[in-house]
């Protein structure tokens, strides 16, 4: 025949494949070991595109990995609490369990359709109890350390899911998953200490730099957003504590005219006369409803109310005036700054608006006619009878200020980050229950582990809507227990752990997916992992991926694990778009995966997914051609049936040519996938495809071994990217099942060099040497090579060189 069903070879090997088992991760294995992780999905509907391309891109690697001979652990699970699947359900008024897991069955058969080297074996959900059990355990051994805490605080609140998010979770001022603006409430919430590792965090990002995209590592650097600066202590008439400000700009301090306290801190209610009060409680009003990102911004008009106290400078000694206003952020620093109008443009603005000195320490450049100046000069009216900085530039005055305020005891140098702790208590029904029971007489108190898991009470219907409290107080009989510790009446935590949470440490359960006993097995941990390449979008660039490796680095401080880093490599896949747009309901662009599979089956659509580009890049479906895919799948599968030779035939006796190009080829294979590649190793699969089918049709024929050597080849390159298609051919050559696990070939390196062509050498025209180079020598090594010629060095005879033309391989052209 000339083309195989497609639909057919899916329904021949599935159950095949099922039965072999091929990709089962052995832990007691001898082989050297290689963990191979893509992101988990969210069940919250069928899988689309965007799950096939990454899990076709990742399953080149994993795949790659087995045929070199590495076990390679390649797991996959749901990531099945939280807002996507509760908001899905919600919509299809469905409860969120009966949709979380009819979705999961769905996504299930559908993955194993598509033929992904995935370990079914060690599959879970972190919504199974025998999962969040251990989420909950873990996150009571953080409490245990302290790394876990309730505060009181303005929370970032989404008007439209019901619930608070977390920092991370809101950008551009709005919620991450729906877009609605978010708000700010006040609200008493759980944490984890993120910032108790932010070095560390910081200083891990260069380890990871050469492996990881840029974009993330940059995004991480920037969240964590490390500065340093110093803490000057300002006093206030009439208050004994010291008005603490954070500034990374100490050498400005002559200049510091006013003061400024977030309207929104205690600090402001704190500072404020009786006089003023009412002022300031009018202006909270109007503050509460901006947004961050409209508080800080620039150009907007500055507001603020004076609070009526006074601080004194501590190096010029002037009294100056405290305000309270919205463009300092309550929860940055100290809530507190040292205004300098001169040099800082915000406060420029401010003392403009309120009519306050302005004194420049920084000389401005003559041809200066901004307003703040905020750039490096040499420091002006900055000098008293103590400490003189006059002339000195930014950087010598910070180090020369703090050391005096150091000195003095009025102030000290200081590192400060922008990352915050991140808030994990959600308002909602499908999460991890917080496993604590809060006791009138005993406090905070932790559910004994022999009682883990807390399991969600059974709600229906309203209950369990979004109503900005947590739907688990409905749950009457499940909130109010007795305290483990007095035994008195207490009642349980109602909220439940974000989502997050979850997915911070399933690859760590992977491991050991159905221990009983312990979260994970710390000798399989170090075994297997840390992980050497992950797959996902960049949409986790911060969330996820920062908040697996604080995860981590807490794991590692509790002896749990050998690991610093999760991720050894991260691979982000660009999106799959259509028409150049991205696919939305709205726009109705959107393209159905399980229609793709149906048209051109499993492998022409991977096929399609891989060869597309570079796997960063975005793939616009509307360009691709899934029907030139299959075309190609069947043109590489007729080579198989034109094999004449035996079953172990001796290639060494046939066409060198061709061996030349499959050595070349699997040789090139190798490394282009270590690149991530993908496409040219494709590419480069076509070119050996269609030069055995000139040797079978006008070289040597389909009996010589070199035609066979190359089609096993076709096929075992093929197995990383066209599981179906590279069976079928497997078979037809003769082979048992699976080409999955038949090993990489064997490069002989002696057909892997390139025959030598011939550099003619002309000086002033005339051919002075012959030179035998490789087809691929470079400009430069040509050109040394011809200089050094002895007859080239005669015939310039000392001459000085004017010109040297290189065209390599062929020509080199000496002017004297
Ligand atoms: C005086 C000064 C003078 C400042 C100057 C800057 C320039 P980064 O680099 O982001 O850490 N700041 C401190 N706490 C703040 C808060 N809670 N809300 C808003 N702004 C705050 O920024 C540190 C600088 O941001 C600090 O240095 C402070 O202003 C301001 F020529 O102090 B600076």
């Amino acid at each position: 025949p000339a083309t195989y069903d497609v639909a057919a070879t899916e329904r021949k090997w599935q159950p095949v494949w099922e039965k072999l088992d091929p990709f089962h991760a052995d832990d007691a294995s001898p082989r050297e070991k290689r963990y191979a992780l893509t992101m988990f999905p969210y069940p919250s509907g069928d899988l689309h595109m965007g799950h096939a391309e990454v899990t076709a891109l990742h399953d080149v690697v994993a795949r790659y990995w087995w045929q070199k001979g590495y076990e390679v652990l390649n797991p996959m699970g749901w990531d099945s609490f939280g807002l996507p699947a509760e908001n899905a359900a919600i919509r299809n008024d469905a409860h969120p369990a009966d949709y979380t897991y009819g979705n999961i069955a769905t996504q299930l058969e559908s993955f194993q359709k598509y033929g992904v080297s995935f370990d079914w074996s060690r599959r879970f959900n972190t919504s199974d109890p025998e999962y969040y059990k251990w989420t909950q355990w873990l996150f009571l051994k953080f409490h245990e350390k302290g790394l876990a805490y309730r505060k009181n605080s303005w929370v970032n609140w989404c008007p439209n899911d019901q619930t608070v998010l977390a920092n991370e979770q809101v950008v551009d001022g709005a919620c991450e998953r729906c877009g609605a603006e978010v708000t700010k409430r006040e609200l008493t919430q759980w944490y984890f200490r993120t910032t108790a590792y932010a070095q560390e965090l910081l200083d891990c990002l260069d380890d990871l730099q050469p492996t990881w995209p840029a974009k993330v590592v940059n995004a991480q650097r920037n969240w964590i957003g490390r500065s340093e600066g110093a803490h000057v202590d300002f006093n206030v008439a009439g208050r004994s504590q010291p008005l603490t400000v954070y500034t990374t700009r100490p050498d400005t301090l002559f200049g510091a005219t006013f003061m400024v306290v977030a309207a929104d801190a205690a600090l402001a209610s704190e500072l404020v006369t009786d006089e003023q009060r009412g002022a300031l409680d009018d202006y909270l009003v109007e503050v509460r409803k901006e947004t961050e990102i409209n508080r800080l911004s620039t150009d907007r008009p500055k507001t603020g109310v004076f609070l009526g106290v006074h601080a004194t400078n501590p190096l010029t000694g002037t009294e100056i005036p405290v305000y309270a206003a919205d463009y300092v952020l309550a929860d940055y620093g100290t809530g507190a700054i040292m205004a300098v109008p001169g040099q800082d443009q915000r406060d420029w603005e401010f003392a403009q608006a309120f009519d306050l000195p302005i004194i420049r320490t920084v000389e401005p450049p003559a041809d200066w006619e901004g307003d703040a100046f905020t750039g490096d000069g040499p420091a002006i009216n900055s000098a008293n009878d103590e400490i003189d900085l006059s002339g000195m530039g930014v950087a010598e005055a910070k180090s020369t200020t703090i050391a005096f305020l150091e000195d003095k005891g009025l102030g000290r140098g200081t590192v400060n980050f922008r990352l915050r702790d991140w808030l994990l208590s959600r308002q909602r029904y499908w999460g991890a229950p917080i496993p604590i029971i809060h006791c009138p007489v005993d406090g905070e108190v932790a559910v004994p582990e022999d009682q883990l898991p807390v399991e969600l009470p059974e709600l229906r219907g309203a209950d369990l809507k979004p109503k900005g409290t947590s739907p688990l107080g409905a749950a009457t009989e499940w909130v109010n227990v007795s305290c483990p510790k007095c035994g008195g009446p207490a009642t349980r935590d109602t909220d439940t752990m974000d989502t997050f949470v979850d997915s911070s440490w399933y690859f760590f359960r992977y491991v050991s997916p159905h221990d009983e006993t312990q979260a994970f097995d710390t000798d399989l941990a170090n075994t297997w992992g840390p992980i050497d390449l992950y797959v996902g979008g960049d949409e986790h660039a911060v969330l996820h991926l920062l908040y697996a490796r604080f995860f981590t680095k807490a794991l590692r401080d509790m002896g749990m694990v050998d690991w610093d880093e999760p991720f050894s490599s991260y691979l982000s896949q660009g999106k799959v778009i259509n028409n150049g747009r991205k696919m939305s309901k709205s726009l109705g662009n959107g393209v159905s995966l399980g229609e793709q599979l149906e048209a051109f089956g499993v492998d022409a659509v991977r096929l399609t997914l891989v060869f597309a580009g570079p796997p960063e890049d975005n793939i616009d479906w509307a360009d691709m051609s899934p029907a030139g895919s299959l075309k190609f799948l069947q043109r590489a599968w007729r080579l198989s049936g034109d094999v004449a030779s035996a079953v172990g035939a001796d290639p060494a006796t046939g066409d060198v040519v061709l061996r030349k190009l499959t050595h070349k080829t699997l040789h090139d294979a190798e490394s282009l996938i270590e690149i991530h590649r993908f496409n040219v190793m494709v590419a480069r699969t076509m070119e050996l495809v269609n030069a055995t089918r000139k040797a079978i049709d006008s070289g040597p024929g389909g009996a010589d071994p070199a035609v066979r050597e190359a089609v096993e080849a076709v096929a075992i390159l093929l197995s990383l990217v066209a599981p179906y298609t590279a069976e079928e051919m497997w078979e037809r050559l003769g082979h048992e099942p699976t080409v999955a696990r038949a090993g990489w070939p064997a490069v002989d390196e002696a057909l892997l060099v390139a025959d030598a062509v011939t550099a003619v050498v002309q000086v002033q025209g005339k051919v002075r040497a012959r030179l035998e180079v490789s087809p691929d020598i470079s400009e430069a090594d040509l050109e040394a090579l011809a200089l050094a010629d002895p007859a080239v060095v005669r015939s310039i005879d000392g001459k000085e060189i004017r010109k040297v033309i290189v065209r390599a391989p062929k020509v080199v052209n000496v002017v004297v």
